[in-house]
């Protein structure tokens, strides 16, 4: 069903006197500022932009878990081991939230999956860069967890009720791993030569790929201005990143380290940081699956789910047995 409702949406903004009765009713209730509920009714093009960025969203919390787990055998000390468990414990938490959230839609988890593993469905184009030493786990948890807090915190005034308040919980948990990520980042770079060069080096490789995480620039994102009127989106790609940079050029002067875009200069006229943009080829390559760990991230996820298969069995066929006796009592 996902799919060929899909082929539908992205039709472009209507006017009022384009909208039905029902979309004009819609539509003020949203410039009013209320919350659309499950049962509401809605047009169909705002429901399947809602599955589309919830589950694309939900996946990007279950694949984000890949390249941190990664690194839980090889944390440095028992402490930081227990705390990497518990973020990427957190991820399934967030993926768990948002697949419930996009269930109030009508979508299946299991659509939703299935979509993903056929690769029809996204998810976030940073996952598909792989996480090389200790200090990545640093760079990941400031760059790419504060991207996804950027992105998120505005996501808590959302228009569709389950997203924003799912939201609500997400980014509490974001900020303590964007904290994380930064005290890393900090122990590495005020470290030995060797470590801080380390530092250098994962700030120089996530550094545009973060940037990438807000989407396409504003001329080239089909979805944003649709979103935008709906209140799915509460700000544009460009507005986020560029409230990312302003955050986090002055994060890097405080590490001591360089920022990898020689180009990076404030401009008093716009109050913000001017920067260069990231390889635009290279996003629309990555989310067309040809980045470098694509294939590896969608076959671990696969073969999660092929292994997993005994245990849903097992539920299942519990649920059953118990749902018979209590049938016959
Ligand atoms: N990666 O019209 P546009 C996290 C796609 S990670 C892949 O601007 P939209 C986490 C887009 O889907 C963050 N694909 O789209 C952190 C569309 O293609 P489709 C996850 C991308 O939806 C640490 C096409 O490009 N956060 O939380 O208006 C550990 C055109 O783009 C990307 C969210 O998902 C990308 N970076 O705006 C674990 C937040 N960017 O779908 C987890 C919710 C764009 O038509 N999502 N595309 O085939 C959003 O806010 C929006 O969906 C986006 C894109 C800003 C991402």
């Amino acid at each position: 069903m996902y799919a060929q409702m899909v082929k539908t949406s992205g039709n472009g903004v209507k006017t009022r006197d384009e909208m039905s009765d029902n979309e004009r009713a819609f539509q003020d209730r949203i410039d009013a500022g209320e919350k659309i509920e499950p049962k509401d009714w809605m047009p169909d093009d705002y429901r399947l932009t809602l599955m589309r960025q919830i589950g694309q969203h939900a996946h990007s919390e279950i694949v984000g878990q890949l390249p941190e787990g990664n690194w839980i055998t090889r944390a440095p000390t028992l402490e930081r081991k227990a705390i990497l468990i518990a973020k990427v414990q957190d991820e399934a938490g967030h993926g768990l939230y948002l697949y419930c959230a996009a269930e109030t839609l009508g979508v299946s988890r299991d659509e939703l999956i299935e979509e993903l593993h056929a690769g029809r469905m996204k998810y976030s184009s940073i996952f598909n860069y792989p996480t090389l030493n200790w200090s990545d786990m640093g760079a990941v948890g400031w760059l790419v967890d504060g991207a996804a807090i950027m992105n998120q915190v505005p996501l808590q005034r959302t228009s569709y009720g389950p997203y924003s308040r799912a939201m609500v919980r997400v980014c509490k948990e974001e900020s303590f791993h964007q904290r994380q990520g930064y005290s890393i980042m900090l122990k590495m770079a005020t470290g030995t030569g060797a470590q801080k060069a380390m530092a250098q080096d994962s700030l120089n490789r996530f550094w545009y790929p973060s940037l990438m995480m807000f989407g396409p620039p504003d001329a080239d994102s089909v979805h944003s201005e649709q979103s935008m009127a709906w209140k799915i989106k509460i700000n544009t790609n460009d507005e986020l990143r560029q409230k990312f940079v302003d955050q986090t050029i002055p994060q890097i002067e405080y590490l001591g380290l360089e920022c990898p875009d020689k180009t990076v200069k404030w401009n008093d006229e716009k109050s913000g940081y001017d920067y260069a943009q990231p390889d635009w080829n290279e996003f629309f390559n990555v989310i067309k699956g040809n980045g470098p760990c694509n294939k590896e991230r969608l076959a671990a996820r696969v073969k999660a789910w092929e292994d997993g298969e005994w245990v849903r069995d097992g539920l299942l066929a519990h649920a059953k047995k118990k749902a018979a006796r209590v049938a016959a009592e």
